[in-house]
């Protein structure tokens, strides 16, 4: 089988890189994203934060009141999360990255894995520039910096994409890979959790190379079949796992920028009429129906809402979107004084249409 090249994408500190994106005048302070639960004003964890706010030692999880501490004297900004503008964003670069891999796998919202071993024909040194091209693309497109691990397996590209950030580039050839993990303490090996760690080293194994020269069999005995195998084969830098879709996407979705700020329902509609043929497309070519309707909207102080419409009957016509737009700007409008800075239809809540015959026989078949 001709070697794999696998690469994992991870985007720099992702919530707060959002954030920027927004407000660009912010890119030089510290960025903080948080989840307030509302009890008094500071209480909270920080979800993310960029790396001028990490300088101060902020970090994931920490409370919010720990983190403005940290901060005093800055001239740092707090945000709360928008997980609504944060998927839209991500979305985008998703999409983006379907078009440079034969199969794309989406970990969570800031992490996927890409297959670009045919698009690389196989070649590392190709893909060196391959990956230099999806940031310069991604840059272009949406102003997202991320970091991009490359590997002949999942495994390896997972770990060369954390041993440089942010916007990093770091390539390890399939022949390099067993003595890139050797020093590595195990606990970087997915599934090595802090029992693990503790057992290994009672066995007398604290790196990857440790576990990679240890006795399988052994290995067997302590942690049954399954796990002894897999502990083996990945400190052995072996990882057969495909990249693989996660099953359908959940909705689809576009956002665009007004070209001004507007209350103008006629307006408003051009653009989001625009949208909507581009999502239609995409809705046509998975022979989706959507049984939800969504609109989208920033406004002038950067605030965002959304609004949804859930449909009788699942459908598939563009019209069905349009009307659905429609309605929900109107009643929108009709509720806020603010003037309107940037739109998003999304449809969601999918069904496949299947051939009749089809049907017929898998209803049939005893499979
Ligand atoms: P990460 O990829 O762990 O972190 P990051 O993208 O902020 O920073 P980097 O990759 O540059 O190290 O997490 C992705 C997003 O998940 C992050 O932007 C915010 C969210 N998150 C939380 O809400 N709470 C957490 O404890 C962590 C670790 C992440
Ligand atoms: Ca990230």
């Amino acid at each position: 089988m001709q070697n794999r090249v696998i690469m994992l994408a991870d985007f720099d500190y992702f919530f707060a890189q959002c954030e920027e994106l927004r407000n660009p005048s912010i890119k030089d302070r510290p960025v903080v994203v948080g989840v307030y639960s509302g009890r008094t004003e500071d209480s909270g964890a920080v979800s993310t934060s960029n790396y001028i706010a990490r300088k101060y030692d902020v970090k994931s999880g920490m409370p919010l009141f720990l983190a403005k501490r940290k901060l005093e004297g800055t001239d740092a900004v707090f945000f709360r999360v928008d997980h609504g503008y944060y998927d839209q964003i991500s979305d985008r670069i998703m999409e983006i990255f379907r078009g440079y891999a034969s199969s794309l796998e989406q970990v969570s919202v800031d992490e996927a894995y890409l297959d670009v071993t045919e698009q690389v024909e196989g070649s590392f040194e190709k893909a060196r520039d391959y990956a230099q091209k999806i940031k310069a693309d991604v840059k272009n497109q949406v102003d997202i910096s991320f970091t991009i691990g490359v590997g002949p397996n999942k495994l390896i590209a997972k770990i060369a994409c954390d041993s440089q950030k942010p916007d990093g580039l770091t390539i390890i050839k399939p022949e390099e890979a067993a003595a890139f993990l050797a020093p590595l303490p195990v606990d970087r090996l997915l599934g090595v959790g802090k029992k693990t760690t503790a057992r290994m080293e009672q066995m007398g194994i604290k790196t990857i190379g440790d576990l990679a020269k240890y006795d399988c069999q052994r290995l067997i005995e302590v942690f049954g079949k399954a796990l002894g195998i897999y502990f083996h084969n990945a400190a052995n830098a072996v990882d057969n796992e495909p990249v693989q879709e996660q099953g359908e996407a959940e909705s689809i979705s576009r956002i665009g920028t007004l070209k001004q700020d507007t209350r103008d329902l006629a307006f408003i509609l051009q653009k989001t009429d625009e949208l909507t043929e581009d999502i239609y497309r995409e809705v046509t070519e998975k022979n989706l129906s959507f049984k939800t309707v969504s609109i989208y909207m920033v406004m002038t102080d950067l605030s965002s809402k959304t609004r949804s419409v859930t449909l009788e009957q699942p459908a598939k016509d563009k019209e069905t979107i349009k009307r659905n737009t429609r309605s929900l700007f109107e009643k929108f409008l009709g509720e806020s004084t603010l003037e309107v800075r940037r739109v998003g239809v999304k449809v969601s809540g999918f069904s496949r249409e299947e051939p009749r015959q089809r049907q017929l026989t898998s209803f049939f078949s005893t499979e």
